[in-house]
C-alpha cells in the first residue's frame, strides 16, 4: 500500500485529528518544527513514533515574521474568518509566505516516493501543491481547508487574489468542511477565473487542468474521546468542577483565545443574561477555559485584555463573598480533563463569530451523560451547524439571543434535552475522524485515477 505524505503547518488543534490517520497508513508527516533558527539550513530532521515518521525542518526568525505571524495568521485568518479590519497586507509578508511554501516544496519533494499519496492541510500551504508540480512531481495530491473559504466579495480584497486562488486548481482533490465554503470557492472559480465547473461532480476545469472540490465536514475520534470518560483523570475534573460549583448549574466555553471564536461577544451574552435574570447570578456560573494562543500577533493580545475587562466587569458587578459568576481560565488542559469538565457542564456554550467546523461543539456532545444530558447552545455560523442543527442555535453577534438562548438551555424539560442529544450524538459518532479521513482518501484516488 502506498505510504501517506502529510504536510501541515505548525501543530495545532487538528494535529491529534490527523496522527490517528497517519499511524493506519504508515505515514509520514512533514511540516515546521515550531523551532527559529537564525538560518534556513533546509536540515530535515526525522523521528518515528509508533509508526508514524515526523520529518520536520526549523525556519529562520525573517521566515517565521512573514510567513507565519505575517501572513499566514495576520493576513490569511482574519480574512478567511471575514475579518477584513484585522486583515494585514503587506508585499513582504505576502513574499515570505510564498518564499517558505518554496522552501517546503524543495525538503519534501526528494521524500516523496512514487505511489506516495500527498494530503497537504490548511491556509499555511495553499501554493504547496502547485510548487510540488514545479519540482516534478505528478504524484495524486490532496488538500484540505480547515477554515472557512470567504465569500468572493471579500477574497478579492487580498492583493494578488488570483495568483493565490489559481494555485489551488493544482490539487487533484480540494476538501472544504461545509458545503457553504465549498460554494463560495466555486461561485469565485466561475465569476473571477472563468473556469468551468460541473456542480454535480465537483470538477473545476482551467487550462487543460481539472480538479475536483467537495465538502468532508471534519468528525473527532469518537472511540479515543469516548473511552478518556472511563479514566480517573476525567472522573477527577468531573468531580473538581461538581464540587467546587455545589448546586449550581456550570455552563462551559472551551477555546483557543482567538477573536473570531466569539469571546467577548459571548461574555456580553452572559452579561445581558443576568441582567435580566438578576436573580440567577446565585444559580449558574460560568467556566470559560481559554489558552492564549499566537501572543506574538497584535490581534492576539488585544483579545486577550478585552477579555479579562469583560470578565472582570461581570464580576464586580455581581459577585458576592461567596460567589464569582464568571471564572475565566487562561490556560489549557487535557482531553481527558476536559471530557470531565464537559461532562459536569449542563449547558455547553460554542458561539465562535466564524468557525471552518469547531471540534468542541463534537467533544462537548461527546462527553454527555445519555441520561441527563446537557444542552448545547452553538453558533449559527460554526461549520459544525450543519450537522449539529438540534442544538440551540444562536447568532453570536446578538447579546439578547445568547440571552434567550441560555434561558431556553436552563428551563428545557429533560425529554428534549434527550431528544435533541440523541440526534446529535449519532453524527457526533457516526460521521468521525476515521470516516473522515477515510473518505477523503478514497476520493483522492478517484480523482486521480483519470490523470494518473
Ligand atoms: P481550532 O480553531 O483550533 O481548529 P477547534 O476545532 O474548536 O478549533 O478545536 C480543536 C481542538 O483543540 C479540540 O480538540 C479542542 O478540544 C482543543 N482545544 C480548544 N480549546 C482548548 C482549550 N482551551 N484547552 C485545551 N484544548 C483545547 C481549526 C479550525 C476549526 C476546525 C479544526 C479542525 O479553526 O474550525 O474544527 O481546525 O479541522
Amino acid at each position: 500500500m502506498p505510504k501517506a505524505r502529510g504536510a501541515a503547518g505548525a501543530q495545532g488543534g487538528l494535529a491529534g485529528a490527523l496522527n490517528a490517520a497517519l499511524k493506519e497508513r504508515d505515514g509520514l508527516w512533514f511540516g515546521w518544527s515550531g523551532e527559529e533558527i537564525d538560518e534556513h539550513t533546509g536540515e530535515i530532521s526525522t523521528q518515528t513514533t509508533d509508526g508514524v515518521t515526523t520529518a520536520t525542518i526549523d525556519l529562520s526568525k525573517r521566515d517565521v515574521d512573514g510567513y507565519y505571524n505575517g501572513y499566514a495568521n495576520a493576513t490569511l485568518w482574519p480574512l478567511f474568518h471575514f475579518r477584513l479590519d484585522l486583515a494585514k497586507y503587506e508585499r513582504e509578508t505576502g513574499k515570505g509566505y510564498e518564499r517558505v511554501n518554496e522552501r517546503f516544496a524543495d525538503c519534501v519533494a526528494p521524500l516523496i516516493e512514487d505511489d506516495d499519496v500527498v494530503w497537504v492541510h490548511d491556509y499555511h500551504l495553499i501554493p504547496l501543491g502547485e510548487r510540488l508540480r514545479s519540482h516534478g512531481i505528478d504524484n495524486r495530491i490532496g488538500f484540505f481547508l480547515h477554515i472557512p473559504w470567504p465569500a468572493t466579495r471579500l477574497f478579492v480584497s487580498l492583493p494578488f487574489h488570483e495568483r493565490l486562488a489559481r494555485t489551488m486548481l493544482h490539487y487533484d482533490l480540494i476538501g472544504f468542511q461545509t458545503q457553504e465554503w465549498l460554494e463560495s470557492f466555486v461561485h469565485y472559480c466561475i465569476h473571477e477565473l472563468r473556469a468551468e465547473v460541473d456542480e454535480d461532480s465537483g470538477r473545476i476545469t482551467l487550462d487543460g487542468r481539472t480538479t475536483t472540490a467537495r465538502a468532508y465536514p471534519i468528525g473527532i475520534d469518537y472511540e479515543h474521546f469516548s473511552q478518556l470518560g472511563d479514566t480517573g483523570e476525567a472522573r477527577q475534573a468531573q468531580q473538581r468542577l461538581m464540587s467546587s460549583t455545589r448546586r449550581r448549574v456550570a455552563m462551559i466555553g472551551v477555546d483557543r483565545l482567538d477573536y473570531s471564536k466569539g469571546l467577548p461577544e459571548r461574555l456580553d451574552g452572559i452579561s445581558r443574561f443576568f441582567d435580566q435574570h438578576p436573580e440567577k447570578a446565585r444559580e449558574l456560573v460560568f467556566i470559560q477555559i481559554a489558552p492564549p494562543s499566537r501572543e506574538d500577533v497584535e490581534s492576539y493580545q488585544k483579545i486577550r485584555a478585552e477579555l479579562e475587562q469583560k470578565a472582570g466587569q461581570i464580576n464586580g458587578e455581581r459577585s458576592e463573598v461567596d460567589l464569582v459568576p464568571v471564572r475565566y481560565v487562561n490556560r489549557g488542559y487535557s482531553h481527558a480533563e476536559l471530557f470531565g469538565f464537559f461532562r459536569a457542564a449542563k449547558i455547553g456554550l460554542v458561539t465562535p463569530l466564524r468557525d471552518g467546523m469547531n471540534l468542541v461543539a463534537k467533544e462537548y456532545i461527546a462527553a454527555q451523560d445519555p441520561e441527563d444530558p446537557g444542552v448545547l447552545i452553538l453558533s449559527r455560523f460554526a461549520g459544525a451547524a450543519d450537522q449539529l442543527a438540534d442544538a440551540v442555535l444562536v447568532n453570536p453577534h446578538s447579546p439578547d439571543d445568547i440571552s434567550h438562548a441560555i434561558a431556553t438551555a436552563l428551563a428545557m424539560p429533560l425529554a428534549e434535552r434527550k431528544a435533541r442529544y440523541e440526534k446529535m450524538i449519532r453524527t457526533v459518532r457516526d460521521d468521525d475522524v476515521q470516516s473522515w479521513t477515510a473518505g477523503f482518501l478514497h476520493d483522492l484516488s478517484v480523482a486521480a485515477k483519470d490523470l494518473h
